[in-house]
C-alpha cells in the first residue's frame, strides 16, 4: 500500500516536472484564485485501478485529450474508496489543474475537497458515479437511472419466466451509481407486474473479483431456490458467470457487464447469461473529457439546457438531473445478446 502510495505521488511529480518544463503555463483567468498559475491539464479520477471497465474509460478520456494537443492526467486509487480518492483529488487541486472529472466511490466524502477545487476555478464533474448535485458541475451519465433500472428488472423477468426468487450482486456498498440503480430497481419493482419476483438478497463484492467470487459462492449456498444473480457491474457479473459456471448449477446471471468478458457465457453451449446490457466506456470517457473541456473554455457553466459541440460525439445538451443540476447523458442502454455479441466483444 505504501509503495503504491509513493508511485503515485512520484508520477504526479514526475508528471509535474513535465508540465512545468515541456509544456505551456499560464496565468488564471476565471472567477478563483486570480493570477495562481494553473497546470494546464485534463485530470480523471476512477474509482479504482485494476478494472476493465475504468481503464476503456481512461482510455477514452486520454484519446480525446490527446487528440486536442492537451494534457490528460488519470489517476486510478488501489481501493475503490472515497479515502483514496480524496488523496488523490487533494493533490490535484494543489496542483491547480485546469479541471477534474471523478467517479465517485462515495456521495459526500469528497464534498468539502470538490467544493475546495470549484472555489479555486478548477471546474468539476463526474463521470459514471456521481456525488451530490450542489458538489460539481455537470454529471456524464452513461444512461438515465430509470432506462437502467427498467432494463434489468424487465431481464431478470423475462430470464426467469416471470417469477421465483432472485438476488443482486452489486459493488460496493457506498457506490453511489449502483445505490442510484439499486433504489430504481426497486421503485420499478413496486408494478403489479414483477409481484411474483422475490428480490431475497443484495450483496457487495466491492467491484474485487475474488471478493465477489465469494459472495456468489455465499449466495449459491443460501439460497438454493435461486434463479436469477443480477450484477449490475462488470466485475460482478463476470465473477457471477464465473462462479455458475464452474459448478455447473441452474441460475442464470444478467446486469451489465463488458462483451469481452461475457462472451463465453452468453454464446457457449450452456447459456449462463441469456443477455445483458451496458454502453461504450470509451465513448463515456470521451464525453467525460469533452465535458471537461467546455467547461474550462467556458462553453458551458453547469445549467441544464446549455449545450456544446464534439467533432464526433455530434451537438450535446445538458439536463436537469435529480437535484435540479445538470447532467449530460451518453445514451440508451445497450443491449447484447448471442446475435450481436461477436462484433462488440472485439472493441471492449
Ligand atoms: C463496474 C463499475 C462501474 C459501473 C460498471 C457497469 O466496472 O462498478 O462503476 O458503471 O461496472
Amino acid at each position: 500500500m505504501k509503495k503504491k502510495k509513493c508511485l503515485v505521488i512520484i508520477s504526479i511529480l514526475i508528471f509535474v516536472a513535465l508540465l512545468t518544463t515541456a509544456c505551456e503555463k499560464s496565468t488564471f483567468q476565471g472567477n478563483g484564485k486570480k493570477g495562481d498559475e494553473v497546470i494546464q491539464a485534463y485530470a480523471l479520477v476512477t474509482k479504482s485501478e485494476g478494472n476493465r471497465f475504468n481503464e476503456l474509460m481512461a482510455q477514452g478520456f486520454q484519446e480525446v485529450t490527446e487528440r486536442a494537443g492537451d494534457n490528460g492526467i488519470v489517476l486510478s486509487p488501489e481501493e475503490a474508496t472515497a479515502e483514496a480518492q480524496l488523496e488523490l483529488l487533494q493533490n490535484l487541486v494543489s496542483l491547480n489543474v485546469n479541471s477534474i472529472s471523478v467517479a465517485a466511490n462515495d456521495d459526500g466524502a469528497l464534498s468539502a475537497i470538490l467544493n475546495e477545487a470549484m472555489n479555486s476555478g478548477i471546474k468539476v464533474s463526474t463521470v459514471d458515479s456521481d456525488v451530490n448535485g450542489a458538489d460539481r458541475q455537470v454529471f456524464v451519465n452513461q444512461a438515465s437511472t430509470e432506462d437502467i433500472a427498467h432494463v434489468l428488472v424487465e431481464a431478470v423477468y423475462d430470464i426467469s419466466g416471470g417469477s421465483g426468487q432472485w438476488a443482486i450482486l452489486s459493488a460496493t456498498s457506498t457506490a453511489t451509481n449502483q445505490n442510484a440503480w439499486i433504489d430504481a430497481i426497486r421503485q420499478e419493482l413496486e408494478n403489479e407486474k414483477y409481484s411474483d419476483l422475490r428480490l431475497v438478497d443484495i450483496v457487495y463484492g466491492d467491484d474485487m473479483p475474488d471478493i465477489s467470487r465469494e459472495k456468489v459462492e455465499e449466495l449459491i449456498a443460501n439460497f438454493p431456490d435461486l434463479k436469477v444473480i443480477l450484477s449490475p457491474t462488470t466485475v460482478g457479473l463476470k465473477a457471477a458467470a464465473q462462479v455458475v459456471s464452474e459448478k455447473n448449477c441452474d441460475i442464470l446471471v444478467t446486469g451489465l457487464g463488458l462483451p469481452s468478458d461475457m462472451y463465453p457465457y452468453i454464446t457457449g453451449k450452456k447459456v449462463i447469461c441469456p443477455y445483458m446490457f451496458l454502453w461504450n466506456p470509451i465513448d463515456l470517457g470521451k464525453l467525460s473529457a469533452y465535458t471537461s473541456m467546455a467547461l474550462v473554455e467556458g462553453k458551458i457553466t453547469g445549467k441544464p439546457g446549455e449545450t456544446f459541440e464534439t467533432p464526433d460525439m455530434g451537438v450535446r445538451e445538458l439536463t436537469e438531473d435529480k437535484y435540479g443540476g445538470a447532467e449530460v447523458i451518453l445514451g440508451a442502454p445497450m443491449k447484447f445478446d448471442k446475435n450481436n455479441i461477436s462484433h462488440w466483444q472485439n472493441l471492449y
